[in-house]
């Protein structure tokens, strides 16, 4: 049973250098919102009112959440089949979202995507795959596309622990660092590929010095605090933008849930219940909420209308996609390819 390398000491610890009070309530409701849209969209699973497969992101929203505090709206966003929380907090419209996930014709990809394939190109959000390592080089063309135009505008690629264990990993990173690309790699390591743990799939714990050794800088965030994810988040971008080309940023968390839908893969023995709590203790939200609380910045009734406002929005949105029509099974090829000059 994994656990050794798995359980962080402590609690997140916050430290807020320049954020005004209107960006940190900003950070809180963000996460928030991502935070509700899941463990709502878990519910309608377990109700089988969703039947598209669902790879919830509870427990990793200061990871989106900070990075895309840090981008600006026509940056580039890519991300995998755990991607609601990037979509959200680029600015994707929530209820576009929520109809995807339910099938219906009003979804942002007209209903052809479901959860897995995302997509709002105007806030930057070129996509999000399931094909694990499928947006890695994806990702390297709109950089590689935008460093040949001298445009300011860099592109995000989120993926997970299992993704450098793909060739197509490596020869991104490669390119993106031969050519000084104004791209971030954004590494979730939530410590698990599907129901294997990072121990057990590798000797060495040392992802960002694979990317080093490919020529990109590294940096390395809690990824269950939120103002350390966008300080690191900042810093890469920084970089990108004066053409000093590529980072991978690390960040650590945990999916409380498993890998696919709502269950917590403790029944199937691929995780024990003491390493989830000890995650579940770590709660981003909980600990940020707390600080702000702290800090003086809001007082507790203001977090809870702030919990209570992203309950609203998510139920609105699933009104509105029970509203909704399917796509109309006559137009079935349509949306689905994109021809040269359309
Ligand atoms: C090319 C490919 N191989 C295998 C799969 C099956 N698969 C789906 S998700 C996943 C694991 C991804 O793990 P990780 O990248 O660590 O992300 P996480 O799920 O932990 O967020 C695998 C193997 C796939 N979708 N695509």
């Amino acid at each position: 049973m994994s656990g050794s390398i798995n359980c962080p000491p402590q609690p997140p610890q916050f430290r807020n250098d320049d954020l005004l009070p209107a960006e940190l309530k900003k950070l809180l409701a963000t996460m928030m919102r991502i935070r509700v849209f899941e463990e709502r969209i878990a519910d309608l699973v377990i109700e089988k009112k969703i039947i598209t497969p669902c790879h919830l992101y509870t427990g990793q929203e200061a990871v989106a959440t900070g990075v895309c505090h840090a981008l600006n709206s026509d940056d580039y966003l890519f991300g995998t089949h755990r991607s609601h929380g990037h979509y959200l907090a680029k600015g994707g419209d929530l209820k576009a979202a929520m109809a995807e996930i339910f099938g219906r014709a009003t979804g942002c990809s007209k209903g052809r995507g479901g959860s897995m394939h995302l997509v709002a190109p105007e806030v930057g959000i070129m996509g999000t795959s399931s094909i694990v390592s499928g947006s890695m080089s994806i990702s390297v063309g709109t950089a590689l596309a935008e460093s040949i135009r001298g445009s300011q505008r860099i592109t995000v690629v989120f993926h997970g622990d299992g993704v450098p264990e793909e060739g197509s990993w490596h020869e991104s990173a490669n390119l993106a660092a031969v050519k000084r690309l104004p791209i971030i790699f954004v590494c979730e390591n939530n410590l698990y590929c599907t129901h294997m743990s990072l121990e057990k799939r590798r000797v060495h714990d040392n992802i960002p010095e694979m990317a080093k050794a490919h020529g990109f800088k590294t940096l390395s965030a809690d990824g269950n605090n939120v103002l350390e994810v966008l300080a690191a988040a900042r810093q890469a971008v920084q970089t990108a933008r004066a053409g000093e080309g590529p980072t991978l940023i690390e960040c650590r968390t945990y999916r409380w849930r498993g890998h696919v839908g709502p269950n917590y893969d403790v029944d199937l023995g691929l995780r024990d219940q003491q390493e989830i709590d000890a995650w579940k203790d770590r709660c981003p939200i909980k600990h940020f909420g707390n600080f702000l609380v702290d800090e003086k910045i809001m007082t507790r009734a203001e977090v809870e209308k702030v919990w209570q406002e992203a309950c609203d929005e998510v139920e609105q949105a699933v009104a509105y996609s029970l509203a909704s029509p399917y796509p109309d099974a006559a137009e079935v090829t349509k949306n689905v390819y994109r021809g040269a000059g359309q």
